[in-house]
């Protein structure tokens, strides 16, 4: 075998993702999930008084599971509302079979500060996307092992160049109130598990790949598709000294391409294609998605002719590539160079008792509803979610919008540099982390914002620049609430995805003027933007389980069913795939597919948004059969081509 020298110069996309922290026979994975010491800092002393150096957190200490949003987990209001500074901590044992450590936490919200035996390791700001350190310089390596105390203090409080924003108001000494110009409860803590990890020294630090290349004979079967990759290496100055094996595996774990440098490309003969779920018949939603597993084995001088795994420094495994293409026409949304139709529910992380903390269980529920719905796509409705949704979205089929925290951002914003720079950093940090899933087939940089201010001209375009180098072959979009007239942005992006509630907060009750309306909004969007394809991203009715009228009031079960409904005709009347030659509108995305928590209102009765189609507890309500019915349709509009669906 023959192995390339590696050049280690910094690769031209000038991002680092985070590697999902993974095991191999090269790193040991320890999850800190658990029950840890917490409690509240209300006067914000906790800096001050180094409660990060102390042996203990100062009392009075609860118990606190991780990963949880901490506001739902007692029966106390103070802590169901707090605002401003919380303290965690637990002490554990690392023992020395590694050179290197990294602390990793899937996210936190928001504002983060991490001591290691008291001293600093790292600051994060941002609810949504993991951050890590080497603390391998706070641990006593000489030992056989090291006694580790981790503290983290996570502030809640939004400001106006956060994302998302909040404005904080002090009324009196005991009267704070966070403004939250969003519409789902800010929910904070150790919301995603914390991982210890260990790897080399010099260890494989960042795998980005691009599987937009596929050759197809004219039966349109896939004949090769070229995987075009760059592999960063961390840690080393010994830039000759190093060589790589890139391998990629099929589903039975046979080797189907090879190379040994370190950014170039690989061909695959006669590829599985990946392919969202019920774009094929033989591929119903429950089934898993063809994945293919990247090996990336880094080996020192000594292997150059030898693949003794003696001289291996570090094995690096992506278990979920996907090969498949995407590419906008004026009017289409190809994957695999096929029309695809968006169809599904958006939601939140969002459950009982955990709040936005992350749960397996929630997480297979969430994928198993999907399959059962026929569902296949969803947006990470505000924020980037936990990467296990990915993971599980590759597997299923399951087409992903990936939106960044950016909702509520008002004309303020706009003209922030601090904002600006704040939402750079989270496209950044969101498109390093989930570029190589499959599954991603679109970045959403907002839900939302006032884009029909003059100032959101300059912004939208500023942050469309920016992005686009980087985007990793997806389309960029923004979620609009502005008219068709009025947004300043969206010129800038590929795909138009608009949140319309014809029939509740305008029309209410209106139900037979849903259809015109929806017919108007979408031609209105397609005179101003001929050449972009449409999508209604946000459409739903709040509706509480049990509630009955007839005819359909607002808020009974009958009244969601007759709402989405009184939509379809109009979206099937321009869809792109029932009219292949005149139709522009690519999909449609239900609010919600979970009631969620919002901030108590005069409108959110118990505080829960119930747009969902199932309630919080993941139960039917009766417009989750009718949407199944429909998505099981849709799916089969390949075969129905000509007729429009019911
Ligand atoms: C929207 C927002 C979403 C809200 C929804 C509603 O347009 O994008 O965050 O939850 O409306 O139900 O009000």
């Amino acid at each position: 075998m023959r192995y390339c020298l590696l050049l280690l110069t910094l690769w031209y996309c000038a991002v680092n993702g985070l590697l999902y922290p993974a095991e191999s026979e090269t790193r040991q994975i320890r999850s800190l999930d658990g029950l840890w010491q917490f409690r509240l800092d209300e006067d914000g002393v906790g800096e001050t008084e180094q409660w990060f150096a102390k042996p203990n957190l100062p009392q009075p200490t609860i118990l606190m599971p991780v990963p949880a949003s901490y506001n739902d987990i007692t029966q106390n209001i103070t802590i169901h509302r707090h605002i401003g500074w919380v303290w965690y901590a637990r002490d554990f044992f690392i023992h020395n079979t590694a050179p290197r450590w990294v602390l990793r936490f899937q996210a936190a919200h928001y504002e983060t500060h991490v001591w290691v035996n008291g001293q600093s390791a790292m600051n994060h700001s941002g609810g949504h996307l993991p951050f890590e350190a080497d603390i391998t310089r706070f641990i006593s390596i000489n030992e056989s092992y090291s006694k580790v105390r981790v503290v983290v203090a996570i502030n809640n409080t939004l400001t106006s160049t956060t994302l998302p924003p909040g404005y904080l108001h002090i009324y009196n000494p005991t009267y704070r109130y966070l403004e939250t110009p969003f519409d789902f409860f800010n929910y904070a803590g150790i919301d995603r598990s914390v991982i210890l990890y260990s790897t080399s020294n010099i260890y494989i630090q960042d795998i980005a790949i691009d599987t937009q290349s596929i050759n197809f004979d004219n039966q349109h079967v896939a004949t090769s598709a070229i995987l075009t990759y760059s592999i960063t290496i961390g840690g080393t100055n010994r830039a000759n000294s190093l060589h790589v094996l890139i391998e990629l595996l099929d589903a039975n774990g046979i080797v189907v391409a090879n190379n040994t440098d370190s950014q170039s490309r690989l061909v695959v003969n006669k590829p599985n294609l990946w392919e969202p779920c019920g774009m094929n018949h033989t591929h119903p939603c429950t089934e898993e998605s063809y994945l293919y597993t990247l090996q990336v084995t880094l080996y020192n001088d000594a292997s150059s002719s030898s693949s003794s795994s003696m001289n291996v420094v570090d094995i690096y495994r992506i278990s979920h590539i996907g090969i498949r293409t995407i590419r906008l026409t004026d009017s289409k949304f190809l994957v695999n160079e096929r029309p695809f139709y968006f169809h599904g529910a958006n939601a939140h992380e969002d459950s009982d008792i955990r709040g936005k903390g992350f749960d397996r269980v929630i997480l297979t529920k969430h994928f198993n509803l999907y399959g059962w719905l026929h569902g296949n796509a969803f947006r990470t409705s505000h924020y980037p979610y936990a990467d296990e949704f990915y993971q599980m979205a590759d597997r299923f089929g399951i087409a992903i919008i990936d939106e960044t925290p950016a909702v509520g951002l008002s004309a303020t914003q706009f003209v922030s540099q601090a904002t600006l720079d704040h939402h750079k950093q989270v496209v950044i940090e969101m498109i390093s982390r989930d570029r190589n899933h499959p599954s991603v087939l679109m970045w959403s940089l907002a839900n939302e914002p006032k884009s029909d201010a003059p100032s959101a001209k300059e912004y939208f375009s500023t942050l469309a620049n920016f992005t686009r180098p980087l985007a990793a072959g997806r389309p960029i979009t923004y979620v609009i609430s502005a008219s068709y007239n009025g947004d300043q942005g969206i010129q800038f992006f590929d795909m138009i995805c608009v949140n319309r509630y014809f029939g509740w907060y305008s029309e209410p009750g209106r139900l037979d003027q849903i259809p015109w309306l929806v017919s108007q909004e979408l031609a209105n969007w397609r005179r101003r933007f001929p050449n972009k394809p449409i999508l209604m991203s946000e459409y739903g009715a709040d509706t509480v389980p049990g509630l009955h009228n007839d005819p359909s009031f607002m808020f009974t079960e009958e009244y969601q069913n007759d709402f989405l409904s009184a939509y379809h005709g109009s979206f099937d009347n321009v869809s792109s795939i029932i009219h292949p030659d005149t139709g522009y509108f690519v999909g449609e995305l239900v609010w919600n597919m979970f009631d969620f928590a919002t901030e108590q209102s005069i409108n959110r009765v118990a505080g829960l948004n119930r747009k969902g189609l199932f309630t919080r507890q993941r139960q039917p309500k009766a417009a989750a059969f009718i949407m199944k019915n429909r998505y099981e349709q849709l799916e089969l509009i390949r075969t129905m081509k000509s007729k429009t669906i019911q």
